[in-house]
């Protein structure tokens, strides 16, 4: 199998157009990234309909907001997340597409996350080597195991930030620190919508808040969990108005809170490098939320989401998928011509026939 995530063609286009700049080929380059996300996504759920793989839980209609973050994410951050952050993966290198299918196919030998032990979109990076000595946390894209359970990363998070802070306290244990560049770190949560509802988000959110530790937490909000729609779950269907009473006063205490669409790419650009770069100074947790994203295949391979949302609301995420409306807006911005995207679109497809 080829490696799905090579880049030659950004070079294939800058050769064609020498006057492109260096911002437009990193545009075009996440552009890519989502491309091929979305394809193997697509292709995860066909191998596991068709027997190949058990079971498939995967990134599709979440795209754009990882391209997004992953500018953000520096040597030394953490993240602790759940099954829909594949393109943070791709985007950050920490997985090539053909670990992403050795996961899905539960492949002991090549699935470097967990040795076929984990359910498939469950990532995660070593903390030591071969020899069982602490590698250098400072110099690596750090990922703690995913896990199952819903909820369950919010008070890792919430460790891992503190632990951040603690170093700060103490530049002592800084001094040549495999673990930490003088607290500089910001942790990466990210959560579901509807998991948002458990004890366990309220909890760590409050104590992050008292605390004042960098968790940078993500709602991926698309409006369900499973087949379970927002109004159902959240208060005021919206967990940034929900949380407000956390939100930062004029004492500084308390959270900052971030909004954003999931299909404005340059929204979220913004959104993340701003909000983050500030978190590294100021230890301020802050809770991004991405709201209007969808969700292409339906939750999971174990349904169809044809059998829960409307034909109004499935018209909807075909309008506002995140994939979509960037293509449009490198489009009509002007960064690219509507050959280079098709191009970009075509050649993430071809380059997944060949599989
Ligand atoms: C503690 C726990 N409760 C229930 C489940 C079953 N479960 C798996 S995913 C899910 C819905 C999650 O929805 P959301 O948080 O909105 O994330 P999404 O899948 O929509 O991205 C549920 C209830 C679980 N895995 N863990
Ligand atoms: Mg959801």
């Amino acid at each position: 199998m080829d490696n799905l995530l090579d880049f030659t063609i950004l070079d294939e286009i800058s050769s064609n157009n020498k006057s492109i700049s260096e911002n437009v080929l990193e545009v075009l380059k996440d552009f890519w990234i989502c491309c091929v996300s979305r394809e193997a996504s697509l292709l995860a759920r066909k191998e596991v309909l068709s027997g190949k793989a058990k079971f498939g839980i995967v990134g599709d209609g979440k795209e754009v907001p990882q391209v997004a973050m992953a500018r953000a994410f520096k040597k030394g951050d953490f993240r602790s997340g759940y099954y829909r952050d594949q393109t943070l993966m791709f985007a950050l290198g920490i997985s090539n597409v053909e670990q992403y299918f050795a996961q899905l196919y539960a492949d002991t030998e090549n699935d470097p996350f967990s040795g076929g032990r984990q359910m498939n979109c469950h990532f995660a990076t070593p903390l030591i080597d071969k020899n069982g000595e602490w590698t250098n946390h400072t110099e690596s894209y750090n990922i703690t195991s995913d896990i199952s359970s819903t909820g369950g990363q919010m008070a890792r998070g919430l460790g891992l930030a503190m632990a951040s802070k603690k170093y700060r306290e103490r530049p002592e244990l800084c001094k040549d620190s495999k673990f930490s560049d003088n607290g500089n770190e910001v942790v990466f949560c990210t959560i579901g919508d509807a998991s948002t509802s458990e004890g366990i988000f309220w909890e760590s959110m409050n104590a992050a808040a008292v605390m004042q530790v960098p968790l940078a937490v993500s709602v991926w909000d698309d409006g369900y969990g499973i087949s379970v729609p927002i109004e159902y779950q959240t208060v005021k269907s919206s967990i940034s108005e929900a949380i407000k009473g956390f939100e930062s006063d004029k004492n500084g205490e308390g959270i900052l809170i971030y909004k954003a669409f999931g299909w404005n790419y340059p929204e979220l650009c913004t959104m993340y490098e701003a909000g983050i770069e500030k978190m590294r100074i100021d230890h301020k947790p802050a809770l991004f939320h991405v709201s209007e994203l969808t969700q292409p295949q339906g939750h999971s391979t174990s349904g169809s989401h044809e059998r829960y949302k409307s034909k109004e609301r499935l018209a909807w995420e075909a309008e506002h998928d995140c994939i979509k409306v960037m293509k449009n807006w490198i489009i009509d911005a002007g960064l690219a011509s509507t050959d280079v995207v098709n191009l970009i679109a075509e050649r993430a497809k071809v380059i997944y026939q060949r599989m």
